[in-house]
């Protein structure tokens, strides 16, 4: 969520909170993990186990006001803008009292009132609203930016190319987050881009472009920053590349065939987001304040399944409630 005082960087007295945030969402993945295999969730679900630095850094460097969309991989930037773990936990339960009352599920997560315009499960489906946003935004002379996260295959999308030449033929305060997993579903990034830097996409329109390490929380967090004062101040948009990691499968329950076994497990004990703070934090937080931390989040994660077990089904006449085409 937006913080009271923007500052350029992260300051010291907050890292504690990045780290809390980071873990809730890393705990939160892990209990959906465990309930999708135990088949209590509905539909196809995707995590974001070790991308928790691009969805928390990014959305502590926006202002109130400033509005998302997601991806198919949409719990860690749902938690960051502020949605409480229980209307996200009942959500993937298909509950009414989820944040898209149950008939969204984990690839159409909204939360318009905390500025999130939605995941979406239609690659590259999100990047045109944010450019429609941010065209609102700047017609209506409101001090707002836009934001769209997106991965590395989504840039092979034509609503990708349509939306970055108009944002920046228009110059339209929008930030284009560009999550780097090297990724797509199964196919490697070397075989689905002819070139090998993405940033080189952005930078055919003439978009400024910004890099980031995206396991790096507070490097991501002064990367979004500067992207997204340069944008609120009317300078157009940006890019902002991050280096990311995708620890597990793309899909729970993906055998990774295509993947070296050792790949993720070598990732995750060099790029751990979370390891790689709390390495950082190691004279300010104990080991026993570590501990407590996770007892606290693990059992906010515990009270959002009992919340959704405990919620109301949608009812059936209302299948066809919200279909508009
Ligand atoms: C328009 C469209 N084409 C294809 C798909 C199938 N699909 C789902 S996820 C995915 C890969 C997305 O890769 P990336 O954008 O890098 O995101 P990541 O899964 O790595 O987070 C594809 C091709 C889709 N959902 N929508
Ligand atoms: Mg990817």
């Amino acid at each position: 969520m937006a913080t009271a005082e923007h500052k350029a960087t992260l300051a010291k007295s907050e890292l504690g909170d990045v780290l809390r945030e980071m873990l809730l969402i890393r705990r939160f993945e892990e209990k959906v993990e465990e309930r999708f295999r135990a088949g209590e969730l509905p539909g196809f679900l995707h995590v974001a186990i070790g991308q928790e630095a691009s969805a928390v850094g990014v959305c502590r460097a926006l202002e109130d006001g400033d509005v998302i969309a997601s991806t198919h991989r949409a719990h860690g930037h749902t938690l960051a803008k502020g949605t409480h773990p229980n209307e996200l936990m009942a959500e993937l339960y298909g509950k009414q009292e989820g944040c898209s009352h149950g008939y969204g599920g984990s690839m159409h997560l909204y939360d318009v009132e905390r500025g999130n315009m939605g995941a979406n499960a239609v690659i590259g489906g999100g990047l045109p609203h944010v450019t429609g946003a941010a065209l609102a935004f700047q017609m209506r002379g409101e001090p707002r930016v836009a934001l769209a996260f997106f991965g590395d295959g989504a840039t092979n999308i034509g609503t990708f190319h349509e939306a970055l030449n108009l944002a920046q033929l228009w110059q339209v305060p929008a930030v284009f987050v560009l999550e780097d997993n090297k990724w797509a579903e199964s196919t490697p990034e070397s075989q689905h881009s002819p070139i090998r830097d993405l940033s080189d996409r952005a930078k055919a329109f003439g978009m400024k472009t910004l890099k980031a390490d995206g396991q790096d929380v507070e490097a991501v967090y002064k990367t979004a920053r500067q992207a997204l004062d340069h944008a609120r101040s009317g300078k157009g948009p940006v890019f902002v590349h991050l280096d990311c990691v995708r620890f597990h499968g793309h899909y729970i329950g993906d055998p990774q065939v295509y993947r070296d076994k050792d790949e993720a497990r070598k990732l995750a004990e060099t790029r751990d987001p979370i390891k790689l703070l709390r390495e950082k934090l190691k004279l300010s937080i104990s080991d026993e304040e570590f501990e407590e931390l996770d007892t606290e989040v693990t059992e906010m994660v515990e009270a959002s399944v009992e919340f959704a077990k405990s919620g109301t089904d949608p009812a059936p006449e209302d299948a066809l409630k919200n279909v508009y085409a």
